[in-house]
C-alpha cells in the first residue's frame, strides 16, 4: 500500500472492522464473564449450577488463563496455516458457537463444552485481530500507534456496555439469556467481519508469514489429528474414570502457567538465533514478565474475587437505586476510556523525561497492590458482618486502572522490543501469556479468600504486590542496562 488509506477518522478503513470486530467480541467474552461467576455458585434454585464459591472462583480463573495460554495456538495458526485474516474468521466462529451452547439450559458439562470452544475461538481471534491492526500501518506510519489507542478504545468499550447489558439481563430475567445475548454479540461482530472486510482490509493477513513447506504439512496434519484423538481419549477416560477432578484441572493449568513461559524463555536464550545483546534483552524481559504477571494477577480478580465481594459484601442499595453486582465489570473499561487520554497526554508532555518502562511497571504494581490494600478498610472500620459501601469497590477499580495504564500500554511494545527478533511473530503471545500466567497463579489464591480471610487476602496480596513493585523500582536501572539501549 503506497498511499495510506483514510477512512475512518483519518486511519485506514480496515480500522473500522478490526475496531468493531474486537468491540463485539469483548462486548461477548466480558459479558459473560461478568455473570459466569454468579451463574456457577448461585444454586440452582435460582437458575445457577449451585458449585460451592471456591471452585467457582477457580474455574473463573483458569478460564482467564486458558482464553490467553490459547493465543499460542492463534498465532501459529495465522502464521504458518491460514494468515490472521481468515484465523480471526474461524476464532469468532468458535466464540459463537460457545456462547450459543451457554445460552441453551445445561449442565456443568454443557458448561465446559461451551468453555472449550471460547478458549480455542479467543486463542485463534484475540492475538490475530490486533496484530493485523499492526499490518495495516507501515512501520514508520507516524498514526500507528493512534491507530491501536483507538483500537483500545474499542476493546473498552465493549467490555464498558456488555457487563450493564449482559448482566442486567443475566441477573435480572435469566443466565441462559445474557448469554444468548453474549452468542449475538458475537454474531453482530462476525457480520461486521463478514461484510466489510474485503473491502476495508486488502491484503491485510492475507499472507501466511511463514508457511508450512510441502512435507512439513503431511507431518503437521498427522501430528495434530494423533494430538487430539490421544488429547481427547484422555479426557473421556480420565473424567470417566473420575482421575481428572476439577481440582486437579485447575492444579494442571496452574503448573501450565509456570511451565510455558519458563520454556519460551529457555528456547529464546538457547536458540543460535538469538545475538548477544538480544540474550541480554530477554534477561531483562524476565523481571518485567514477573511484574506483568502479578498486576494481572490482582487486576483479574476483578471479575472473581471484587465480584463476590460485590454480590455478597457490599450493600446493593445506593442512592435510592438497587445495583445489579454484574454492573461493577462495567468500572475498569470506564475508567481507561477517560483516563487513557490522560496518560497519552502526560507522556507527550513529559517527552524525554517520562519514567523508562521498568519504573512504569514498577508503578503499576504499587498501584495494583493499593487497590488490594483499600478493600481492608471497609472490614477494618466496620466488621466483615456489616454490608460495606459500594464506592470502596470503585475506588479499588480506580487504582486499579491507574496501574494498568502504568502498565498495560508499553507491555506489548516492550515485549517486541525486548524480544529476539527470530521470535517477533510470537511477541503477541508472549505478551499475553503474562495475564495467562498471572491467572493461572489466581486460581491457587482465589481459593483461598472469604469471609473469614478477608482482611488478611486482601492485606497480605496487595502487600506483596507493593513490595515487588519497590523492588522492581530498586532496580530499575540495573534492568535498563540489560535492555541494551531500548527504553
Ligand atoms: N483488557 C485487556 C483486553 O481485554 C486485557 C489484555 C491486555 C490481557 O484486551
Amino acid at each position: 500500500n503506497s498511499v495510506p488509506q483514510k477512512g475512518f477518522f483519518g486511519h485506514p478503513k480496515g480500522l473500522f472492522t478490526l475496531f468493531f470486530t474486537e468491540f463485539w467480541e469483548r462486548f461477548s467474552y466480558y459479558g459473560m464473564r461478568a455473570i459466569l461467576l454468579y451463574y456457577m455458585y448461585y444454586e440452582v434454585t435460582q437458575g445457577g449450577l449451585g458449585l460451592d464459591q471456591s471452585t467457582a472462583a477457580s474455574i473463573m480463573a483458569i478460564y482467564g488463563a486458558l482464553v490467553y495460554m490459547s493465543g499460542i495456538i492463534g498465532g501459529w495458526v495465522a502464521d504458518r496455516l491460514l494468515g490472521g485474516s481468515d484465523t480471526i474468521f474461524y476464532g469468532g466462529v468458535l466464540i459463537m458457537v460457545g456462547h450459543i451452547v451457554l445460552s441453551l439450559p445445561g449442565s456443568l458439562t454443557a458448561f465446559f463444552v461451551s468453555m472449550i470452544f471460547i478458549v480455542v475461538g479467543t486463542g485463534l481471534l484475540k492475538p490475530n485481530v490486533s496484530s493485523v491492526v499492526g499490518d495495516m500501518y507501515s512501520t514508520n506510519d507516524y498514526r500507528r500507534d493512534a491507530g491501536f489507542s483507538i483500537f483500545y478504545m474499542g476493546i473498552n468499550l465493549g467490555a464498558f456496555l456488555s457487563p450493564l447489558v449482559v448482566g442486567t439481563v443475566g441477573l435480572g430475567i435469566s443466565f441462559h439469556l445474557g448469554f444468548a445475548l453474549a452468542a449475538v454479540g458475537m454474531f453482530f461482530g462476525l457480520i461486521t467481519y463478514m461484510v466489510t472486510r474485503k473491502k476495508n482490509l486488502g491484503l491485510a493477513g492475507k499472507q501466511v508469514p511463514n508457511p508450512l513447506t510441502p512435507d512439513e504439512r503431511g507431518r503437521v496434519a498427522k501430528r495434530l489429528i494423533s494430538g487430539v484423538v490421544v488429547l481427547a481419549l484422555i479426557l473421556t477416560v480420565s473424567i470417566m474414570t473420575g482421575v481428572l477432578t476439577i481440582n486437579r484441572l485447575t492444579l494442571l493449568v496452574s503448573i501450565l502457567g509456570i511451565v510455558i513461559p519458563v520454556a519460551y524463555f529457555t528456547v529464546m536464550l538457547r536458540s543460535d538465533k538469538t545475538t548477544a545483546d538480544e540474550r541480554s534483552r530477554v534477561i531483562a524481559y524476565i523481571p518485567l514478565f514477573i511484574a506483568a504477571m502479578v498486576f494481572w494477577a490482582i487486576q483479574e480478580q476483578g471479575a472473581i474475587i471484587l465480584a463476590q465481594y460485590a454480590d455478597q459484601r457490599t450493600n446493593l442499595n445506593f442512592l435510592g437505586m438497587t445495583i445489579q453486582p454484574a454492573w461493577f465489570q462495567s468500572l475498569n473499561p470506564l475508567f481507561i476510556i477517560f483516563l487513557a487520554p490522560v496518560f497519552a497526554w502526560l507522556w507527550t508532555k513529559l517527552g524525554s523525561k517520562q519514567p523508562t518502562t521498568p519504573k512504569k511497571f514498577s508503578y503499576g504494581l504499587i498501584f495494583a497492590g493499593l487497590s488490594f490494600v483499600v478493600m481492608l478498610f471497609p472490614a477494618y472500620f466496620n466488621g466483615t458482618e456489616t454490608l460495606a459501601n459500594p464506592l470502596w469497590l470503585v475506588l479499588s477499580f480506580f487504582l486499579v486502572v491507574i496501574g494498568e495504564l502504568l502498565l498495560s500500554p508499553v507491555g506489548l511494545s516492550t515485549t517486541t522490543k525486548l524480544a529476539p527478533v527470530a521470535f517477533s511473530s510470537q511477541t503477541m503471545s508472549l505478551w499475553f501469556l503474562t495475564s495467562a500466567s498471572g491467572q493461572a497463579m489466581n486460581a491457587q489464591l482465589v481459593k483461598l479468600y472469604n469471609a473469614d480471610t478477608e482482611i488478611a487476602y486482601f492485606g497480605i496480596i496487595g502487600a506483596v504486590s507493593i513490595v515487588i513493585g519497590l523492588l522492581l523500582y530498586f532496580f530499575a536501572p540495573r534492568i535498563q542496562t540489560f535492555m541494551r539501549g531500548v527504553n
